[in-house]
């Protein structure tokens, strides 16, 4: 592993150099504006964070270190009898800043393949709980438990050099990396397949060891793996999961703790448990129009309800973007190579032609058109993974690879405790009427 450390550590410190001088020269150039409403409403639109491995363009979707989801199609290593991304790749592009070579991609895998032991604590934590715990707690159990290998939490105890912090943090990320697909697949094995689990396969590529170990050894469901956990894997800094793990590892928790904290946010319904949300909603509209294959004006006349009920519908709307999501495209041109006919996935490009007209028509939803998990359930369900609760781990699988690829960043480019200031109604009240100057606070 040394070899691309020593390559990061190189880059690292070129970045670093040149972050200082940029900061000499425009620290106190004013970017943005700060808006009460901003303040109040999520924070949307305001520029305070820094990550280096991708950017969110409101009309084009998520570029990783400038590379958009179709050219990393085209750019990216594959398994070998394989067309789609290798995720090993993806993860090498946003720590490195520059695409890998086939070497370097055989490479990563070769470091996670070595690192993927998981301690038996690891299994006996999960099994402790009961077996209806939703998998995400489950998961977020499995990652705290591994917590215990961390070696940034030793070597701070021990009196690390903050030089250093990167280092550490870089160990841990690639063990951590290297382990979720076991966690995963044992809580997928333990929960819905009776505890009957399946060894890794120390031959395979880490996406395609996943589904392996899951129980999934079709070739095209290997190839949605890699891309699945390609194309979920960051979406810049701001949204919760990834904000989260940056948060909590500027406290200088480490990758562990800091990693398991975003999770928890990747599982709530507006973020990452939205993927299951779209299947359940699915599902639920099958079973009362007692069909499987509904019309655009069934479906039209369903999401109606859903919105008079004071529900979202799930797998629309975004907070930054403003155009149908690519990562939604790629899914869909997935479905048309491999299941052009299946019901479930017809269902949701039916759902596509219909949701977005109505959700305009709300006037006040900023982004009608679909999200990442609009799509990635039905192409499960059609490999027979119908098991829904499951889906936001195998999003938190991929998540892994762009949160931590940052925090290594943010430890070597050394950004410090995140502490925005708040403020209260009362301190505003004040501040409108003249009589304080909380903003100088
Ligand atoms: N269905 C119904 N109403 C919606 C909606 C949807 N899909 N999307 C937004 N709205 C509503 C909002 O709830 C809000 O209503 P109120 O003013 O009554 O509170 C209004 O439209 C304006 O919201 P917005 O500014 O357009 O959207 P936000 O930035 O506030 O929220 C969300 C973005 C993604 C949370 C939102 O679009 C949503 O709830 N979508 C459904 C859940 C979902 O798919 N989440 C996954 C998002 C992608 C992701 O993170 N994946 O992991």
């Amino acid at each position: 592993m040394d070899l691309i450390k020593d390559r990061f550590k190189a880059k690292a410190d070129i970045a670093s150099a040149e972050i200082k001088e940029l900061l000499k020269e425009y620290g106190t150039r004013k970017i943005g504006e700060v808006t009460l409403s901003q303040v109040y409403q999520g924070m949307r639109g305001i520029t305070g964070l820094v990550t280096e491995t991708s950017l969110l363009d409101a009309q084009e979707g998520i570029r990783f270190r400038g590379h958009t989801i179709p050219e990393l199609k085209e750019k990216l290593p594959t398994a070998q009898n394989g067309s789609e991304p290798l995720p090993e790749g993806l993860f090498y592009l946003m720590l490195m800043g520059e695409l890998p070579t086939d070497e370097d991609v055989a490479h990563v895998t070769a470091i996670l393949q070595r690192r993927s032991h998981v301690p038996n604590h690891v299994f006996d934590a999960i099994d402790a709980l009961p077996i209806t715990t939703h998998p995400m707690t489950m998961y977020v159990v499995g990652v705290m438990a591994l917590q215990t290998e961390s070696s940034f939490t030793k070597r701070y105890a021990e009196g690390m050099n903050k030089k250093d912090y990167w280092d550490a943090a870089f160990d841990d990320t690639l063990i951590l990396i290297a382990r979720l697909p076991r966690i995963a697949a044992y809580i997928y094995r333990r929960k819905y397949k009776n505890s009957e689990h399946i060894h890794p396969n120390g031959m395979l590529d880490w996406a395609g060891n996943l589904a392996h170990m899951m129980g999934f050894d079709d070739h095209s469901f290997r190839e949605l793996m890699r891309l699945y956990m390609t194309i979920h894997a960051d979406h810049e800094g701001g949204n919760v999961s990834a904000h989260t793990t940056h948060l909590v590892g500027s406290a200088l928790s480490d990758p562990y703790l800091a990693y398991a904290a975003g999770m928890n946010g990747l599982a709530g319904p507006l973020h990452g448990l939205a993927n299951q949300e779209v299947i359940k909603w699915i599902f639920e509209m099958q079973e009362e129009l007692g069909t499987d294959d509904p019309t655009t004006e069934q479906i039209a006349a369903y999401v109606q309800k859903t919105l008079t009920s004071g529900k979202v519908v799930p797998g629309y709307g975004h907070a930054v973007l403003r155009k149908t999501d690519p990562r939604f495209t790629a899914q869909m041109e997935f479905g048309k190579k491999h299941m052009p006919d299946d019901k479930l996935v017809n269902t949701v490009w039916k759902i596509y032609e219909t949701v977005p007209p109505i959700l305009q028509s709300l006037g006040k939803i900023k982004n009608p058109w679909p999200n990442v998990d609009a799509h990635s359930g039905a192409l499960l369900v059609h490999y027979g993974l119908v098991e829904y609760e499951f889906y936001t781990v195998l999003f938190a699988v991929s998540r892994a690879l762009g949160v931590l690829a940052s925090l290594i960043w943010d430890r070597a480019l050394g950004f410090p405790l995140e502490r925005p200031k708040s403020v209260t109604t009362d301190s505003v009240k004040m501040w409108i009427a003249g009589q304080d100057e909380i903003w100088e606070a």
